[in-house]
Formats: C-alpha cells, structure tokens, sequence
C-alpha cells in the first residue's frame, strides 16, 4: 500500500512539475516569421519619440549601433508581435552578430524556433530565407533618427 501511495505521489509531482515547467513547449515551437529586424532598446524606451520614429530607414544606423553595441536585437513581426532574437543560424552570439548587423531594419523571412516564457517570445533563427532589405522609408518623413547617428567624415 505505501510503495502505491509513494508511486501516486511520484506521478503527481512529475505532472506537477511538468505543467509548471511547460514541458509541452520547452521544445519550442517551429515557425516561419516575417518582420523587421529592430533595436529594442529604442523601439521599448521610445528614447527617440515613439515607435513611428525607430522603424524602417530613419532608424537604420542607430539599429545597427545599438546591435553592435550589444542591444537585443528583435523581429518586429508584421502583426505586431516582437520576438527577441537570441541566435542566427549556427552563430554562437546574438551580440554584435555581423549576420544580424547586416539584416538590421530589413524586413527579413526566417525560419525558427520560439520558446515563449513569462510573456517573452524568445526566436532561435534556423536561417532567413528572404531578406527584403529596407522597405520602410521612414527617413522621408522624420530625417535620420537620432540626426548623430550617422558618422560625420
Ligand atoms: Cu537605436
């Protein structure tokens, strides 16, 4: 009787634990996003104004600062959602990563994992398989934000 109640005890705390763990998603899950590679820094600080201000070419430079510099770099999906890009490809860093520092406010297609926790969705890139460059003039309208964002010569 008691190797029965200790067996239920063992099998309930494992369900426990995977329901509070989420096993079901520990693996994440597979999608194909389309999006703008943004900085989050600025895109979450509204540092420059607000969101209208860091999309698209008017940001672009700053983009590439701030992912050089260390900055989370995002994929600012076309429905809204941000996922934060913790790897490309095979790249053992998502700091400074010159595969994303190429691709900054490009709306790219990649193809990933995402592991959401505690409302944070988290993209593992497999490989971006289109890249439509820069698609947002933004600068048209609101010039290069921030204007010392571009080197002087
Ligand atoms: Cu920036």
């Amino acid at each position: 009787m008691k190797l029965k109640q200790f067996t239920r005890a063992i099998f309930c705390a494992a369900l426990i634990m995977s329901a509070a763990t989420g096993t079901a998603s520990a693996a994440g899950e597979r999608m194909q996003l389309k999006g703008e590679l943004i900085d989050t820094w600025c895109y979450v600080s509204q540092i420059m104004g607000g969101s209208d201000f860091i999309v698209g070419s008017a940001h672009h430079a700053c983009a590439v600062w701030c992912a050089a510099g260390g900055i989370p770099v995002g994929l600012l999906a076309e429905d809204g959602t941000i996922y934060m890009v913790m790897r490309v490809g095979k790249d053992s860093t998502s700091v400074a990563n010159p595969g994303v520092l190429g691709s900054m406010s490009h709306v790219v297609t990649v193809n990933g994992t995402v592991h959401k926790r505690d409302g944070i969705n988290y993209l593992f890139v497999d490989e971006i398989v289109a890249d439509a460059g820069i698609t947002k003039l933004t600068h048209e309208t609101v010039g290069v934000i921030p204007p010392f964002a571009v080197p002087q010569q």
